[in-house]
């Protein structure tokens, strides 16, 4: 067969989808199979996902992805990093996984830092402050009736293997993002998290990107109307660990942006940076394929904009988010700059108003309208955009010249515009569906359908995607303001 049918479930933090590919000597194509909300539940006060809708959405598309008359090679899964199922003794779930936006690690990290202190957690893990990172996630649990019955804890794409195959594993760029682990050595950090109280043997093995996942269950294959034995190939599990797989860079010296809810910027690296100052610039070290290191900020993203649009949709009904963007692309150029780093905005909540007190608190206009907010919100994207940029080629004392943006904000041409007017660099956009790509060519390779060396799947993708270009502003006036903006933005 010179032909092959490859299916990437990709979970995101606002819709899920099964994606198939077909792949050939010289082809690439992708086609999405079925979509599916995924909608968070606050009970009892706490923000949880909701794992059986995601796996009923994951079945629905495995039955539309096996209709076609070749059968599927193999499937890989994806998602967002850091949140995780427990498990009792008898494999069952003990309760809806907890949402990363939940506040339930509030003041939970200044409290580790009584006992690994910052400095010595960073040198350790490589991993950036955030709140939500899975140390705080399971300290935060420490002592509840929940942790003390788990035995396995199952990252949230291994928790959908667990169930598809019947097989525990923990997949590494993944468990690179929990802060439990050492990023030079790919083995946990045992001294310091054992310091912290954290049981490290609820982990179940490390699995690796190319490694067998098990055969789908036969209730699963019958359920999802699949007729042939069905192999589950370990991908690049984390998210953003596949779309950065999947940036279509043709030379050595890009950075990437992969959009979606949020914007992670950085280089990819072959060593991690764990210096003073890379930490106190909060750049993350996480895995990618083959023994690099995604060196990132983390960045609100389109988060804030979507956001938004779910308060603006309450108050007004849904907004036309295209006319929302022409709009946007009229309104007010650089009046109102937020830090769109800045972990005040993780929680949801009344996005439109957080923003313009952000603005009204470091003394300037605050928006008004959907469009100057919406406006508001692209320019100070772009701008953290620059500075992470920027600042990683400072720290990793490299340059570039390039910038690639993959995931959904490839689509967002304003977007992808001011970011290379704030970088002052071209922006490569697409594709749009980076991490169901690097899920795919990750399983290919293992099938040996693609080359081995990464520079070949990203030739492959930079020949069979449609992708931008987008070149810096000229204009000296233009590009004073962004110089400008950069020294005014708040941080
Ligand atoms: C993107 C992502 C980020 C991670 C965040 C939380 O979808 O995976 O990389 O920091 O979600 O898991």
């Amino acid at each position: 067969r010179s032909h092959h049918r490859f299916a990437a479930i990709d979970l995101g933090a606002s819709s899920g989808r099964v994606m198939v590919a077909r792949t050939g000597p010289d082809t690439l194509t992708l086609q999405e199979a079925h979509r599916f909300p995924n909608r968070p539940v606050r009970t009892a006060g706490t923000l949880h996902w909701d794992i059986l809708s995601l796996y009923a959405g994951v079945m629905d598309g495995l039955r539309a992805a096996g209709s076609g008359s070749v059968p599927l090679t193999s499937i890989g899964i994806d998602g967002w990093a850091v949140d995780y199922g427990l498990l009792d003794a008898d494999g069952v779930l003990l309760g809806n996984p907890v949402h990363y936006r939940d506040t339930r690690t509030e003041g939970i990290a200044a409290k580790a830092w009584t006992t690994v202190p910052p400095t010595e957690l960073y040198a350790a893990t490589g991993i950036q402050y955030a709140p939500f990172n899975t140390l705080y996630q399971l300290m935060a649990a420490q002592g509840t009736a929940q942790l003390q019955a788990a035995r396995h804890a199952l990252l949230i794409p291994d928790l959908l293997t667990y169930w598809l195959t019947g097989e525990l594993g923990t997949e590494l760029t993944n468990a690179s993002t929990t802060q439990l682990m050492d990023p030079a050595t790919n083995t946990w950090s045992h001294d310091v998290v054992t310091r912290l109280g954290i049981d490290l043997s609820l982990f179940p093995p490390l699995r690796h990107p190319g490694d067998p996942a098990g055969q789908l269950l036969p209730h699963v294959l019958d359920e999802a109307g699949l007729t042939t034995p069905t192999p589950v190939t370990t991908v690049a599990s984390h998210d953003t660990a596949s779309a950065v797989a999947a940036v279509p860079a043709t030379t050595e010296n890009f950075a990437y942006i992969c959009t979606g809810t949020w914007s992670l910027a950085g280089l990819e690296l072959t060593a991690p940076i764990r210096t003073e100052e890379s930490r106190e610039a909060n750049f993350t070290n996480e895995l990618g394929i083959d023994g690099t290191v995604r060196y990132l900020r983390n960045i609100m993203g389109l988060w804030l904009l979507q956001e938004c649009l779910r308060t603006w949709e309450v108050s007004t009904g849904a907004p036309d988010l295209e006319a929302l963007l022409r709009e946007a692309a009229h309104a007010p150029v650089l009046r109102s700059l937020v830090d769109a780093a800045d972990p005040a905005f993780l929680a949801p909540g009344n996005m439109p108003h957080r923003i313009a007190q952000a603005c009204e608190a470091t003394g300037q206009p605050a928006p008004r309208t959907p469009a100057e907010t919406t406006r508001c919100i692209l320019d100070s994207l772009a701008l953290a955009h620059r500075r992470a940029i920027e600042d990683a080629q400072r720290l990793a004392d490299r340059a570039v010249d390039v910038i690639h943006i993959v995931g959904g904000g490839a689509r967002n041409a304003l977007l992808c515009q001011l970011t290379a007017d704030a970088c002052g660099l071209p922006v490569v956009a697409g594709p749009a569906e980076a991490a169901a790509l690097g899920n795919v060519l990750v399983q290919a390779r293992a099938h040996g359908l693609v080359g081995d060396d990464r520079q070949a799947m990203r030739a492959l993708l930079a020949r069979t995607q449609q992708l931008t270009r987008y070149e810096p502003t000229t204009d000296p006036a233009r590009r004073a303001a962004w110089e400008e903006a950069s020294r005014r933005v708040p941080a």
